[in-house]
């Protein structure tokens, strides 16, 4: 005990503990003697950034030890987990909560342009093109997906990434995506000439939230395809909340030794790739391409393959994938903007700020639209490509960090106060923002049938959209794949009956037959066209699951349910008349609790009544 106490003595000798630093917290001062010198150098930084409130309750020495110990983990953790450390987090706070207080704009002194991409149009020979060099580099590429999110809006407690991306065949989205990575990993190695051992990698940023049963989802299902070696979690940590404009941290209002904390944003996952040294390995693979994806977009991989030959034909550093926006929809839009002092950026820029900005900038209508009946800011739906050197050598810079924001709700005009809580947030899509003038930043558009239909809201707030606005619910993200997969259909020669007009959960959507069909099937419309031949009809209220590589459909005539099963190499001619009973959507009330939630926020379940089965 007294060699302890002595060496505690020569620590804390060496630390200062006498100095002014520790004089405006007597509670924490006393406690010195239990804590390490790490913690204790974690305590000076504490009260250099003006926290001694964290300490105000602590009880002597002997009390809660364990609690203050458990503190100081935390603050560890907070710490080693912000790039450049808290107190570069606490800096930041006070200076973006200052210009929040004085109503600055971010955009100030710049003006808004709209810049130049790559429009593409379903099924033409350019857009064919850019498929074909997308799948050629697709071996170069690693897919990132951002998976912190637990989706309260949407309604459902399981993790999104569990969630089916359609009912027919009950596929998660998590299985789709790997799925689809897969497929474009065999196409792609097929293209290229000579070995090709090429295995995409796959990182999924994860939180607290939802990391565990991510893990449990690929664990329990053999990683759906994927070795588990090509698939890595990297876990974001929340951020410590504030509760005034000094950025004082909050103390959690259950448990006096933790600090409160909130999620920061999906911008943490730049970097946590940075820190995680992955990119490096990347790098030194061979890759070229990192591309960004949302966990609830079931269209995405029909516009991967483009968007990624457009990164590589127009050698974008930074490529986002955009939708056509009706002026003053509800997503951002991609905007060239130029400061008076000559800086230039292709940045997102949010919906509520486009108008405002357009009009303090010599465009007295604001945010309208165009000749095209659109606006002239391509809509951005947050998917992002970006080239792996540059993306290096900016982070290189960086750390990572991005640009953050700050959004108090305050108590009242004076600014002085909050109602609850807030913190720091960034978002992954304004990494171009400290680009140099030099990068080339582009944005590919495409329709947003083949790409866009993502699974937000729940099914009270989707009820609520505006007419004309999209719901972006798990029912119209589900019959978003059917309409998409009859879209294409008809495009390579399918005669499909028009869809019907049903209301489900309150929401009016097009029912198209119920088609679906493995990533290895057909990434790309010349693959589709390749698999379809003579006269092919299907009735409005059929269903075909196709599940095999080498399936042509010829001649086929279906009215009621087709599902068509191959193994690996077997060539399968499907084609003649199929009829039957089907399968018949029946509609459920989101209100019944008896019935599960997955079906329950789409509005109807499958009944499967009669089907064809070719194996
Ligand atoms: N996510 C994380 O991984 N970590 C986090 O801390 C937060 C989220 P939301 P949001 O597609 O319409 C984005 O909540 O942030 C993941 C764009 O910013 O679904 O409101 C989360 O798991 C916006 O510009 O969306 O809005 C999910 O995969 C617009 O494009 C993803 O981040 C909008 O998406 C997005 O999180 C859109």
């Amino acid at each position: 005990m007294a060699t302890e106490l002595g060496s505690a003595a020569e620590k804390l000798s060496q630390l200062d503990i006498n100095g002014d630093w520790v004089a405006s917290a007597p509670n924490l001062q006393k406690n010195l003697p239990i804590l390490s010198s790490d913690q204790i150098e974690l305590a000076k930084m504490l009260l250099e950034m003006g926290q001694s409130h964290l300490f105000e309750h602590w009880p002597e020495p002997g009390v809660d030890d364990g609690e203050k110990k458990s503190f100081f983990d935390q603050v560890a953790r907070l710490n080693a987990s912000y790039p450049r450390g808290l107190a570069s987090y606490i800096k930041n706070a006070r200076k973006l909560l200052a210009d929040s207080r004085a109503g600055k704009n971010p955009y100030d002194g710049f003006t808004p342009s709209v810049p130049s991409g790559e429009v593409l149009t379903f099924g033409d020979e350019n857009f064919l093109k850019f498929e074909e060099a997308g799948i050629m580099e697709a071996r170069n590429a690693a897919f990132v997906l951002v998976a912190g999110g637990l989706g309260e809006r949407l309604g459902y407690n399981g993790i999104k990434l569990a969630l089916p991306s359609e009912t027919t065949t009950g596929t998660c989205f998590l299985q789709h995506y790997i799925e689809s990575i897969l497929a474009l990993q065999d196409a792609s190695c097929r293209l290229a000439q000579g070995q090709c051992q090429a295995q995409i990698p796959l990182v999924i940023m994860t939180s607290d939230d939802t990391h565990a049963r991510t893990l449990e989802l690929l664990e329990s299902n053999a990683y759906f395809g994927m070795k588990p070696t090509q698939v890595k979690l990297l876990k974001q940590e929340k951020v410590a909340c504030l509760d005034d404009n000094d950025a004082r941290l909050a103390v959690d209002p259950r448990d006096k030794y933790r600090i409160q904390t909130k999620p920061h944003g999906h911008g943490d996952v730049h970097s946590l790739l940075y820190s995680s040294g992955l990119l490096n390995v990347w790098k030194d693979a061979g890759l070229k391409w990192v591309l960004f994806f949302q966990d609830t977009n079931g269209l995405l991989f029909k516009a991967i393959p483009a968007s990624l030959g457009v990164s590589s034909i127009k050698q974008y550093h930074v490529n986002s994938l955009a939708v056509p926006r009706k002026a003053k929809e509800a997503i951002g839009g991609i905007t060239r903007l130029t400061h008076a002092d000559g800086r230039t950026m292709v940045i997102n820029v949010e919906y509520n700020q486009l108008d405002p900005l357009l009009r303090a900038t010599g465009y007295p209508e604001g945010d309208v639209n165009c000749e095209t009946g659109y606006s002239p800011f391509p809509g951005n739906i947050n998917q992002l490509i970006l080239e792996l050197g540059p993306y290096i050598e900016e982070l290189t810079k960086t750390g990572g960090a991005i640009e953050e924001f700050v959004n108090p709700k305050y108590k009242d005009s004076s600014k002085t106060s909050f109602k609850s809580s807030t913190r720091l947030e960034c978002m992954m899509q304004d990494y171009p923002k400290t680009l140099p003038p030099s990068a080339r930043v582009g944005f590919t558009v495409m329709d947003t049938w083949l790409a866009y239909a993502p699974v937000k809201n729940n099914p009270e707030d989707a009820a609520k959209v505006p007419k004309g606005n999209p719901y972006h619910s798990a029912t119209s993200g589900e019959m978003a794949i059917y309409r998409a997969n009859n879209l294409i259909l008809r495009k390579a020669g399918v005669k499909i009956d028009d869809p019907v007009i049903e209301v489900f959960n309150g929401q009016e959507v097009e029912v198209w037959p119920r088609i679906v069909w493995k990533p290895k099937w057909a990434l790309t419309f010349a693959e589709v066209r390749s698999k379809v031949g003579g006269n092919c009809s299907i009735t409005q209220r059929s269903t075909m699951v196709i599940k095999g590589r080498n399936i042509f459909l010829e001649d086929l005539t279906l009215d009621g349910t087709l599902i068509v099963n191959s193994v690996e190499d077997a060539e399968v001619k499907v084609g003649g008349s199929v009829q039957n009973k089907g399968w018949v959507l029946e509609k459920v009330d989101y209100k019944d609790t008896s019935i599960s939630e997955e079906v329950r926020i789409r509005g109807f379940r499958i009944d499967k009544v009669e089907q064809s089965e070719m194996n």
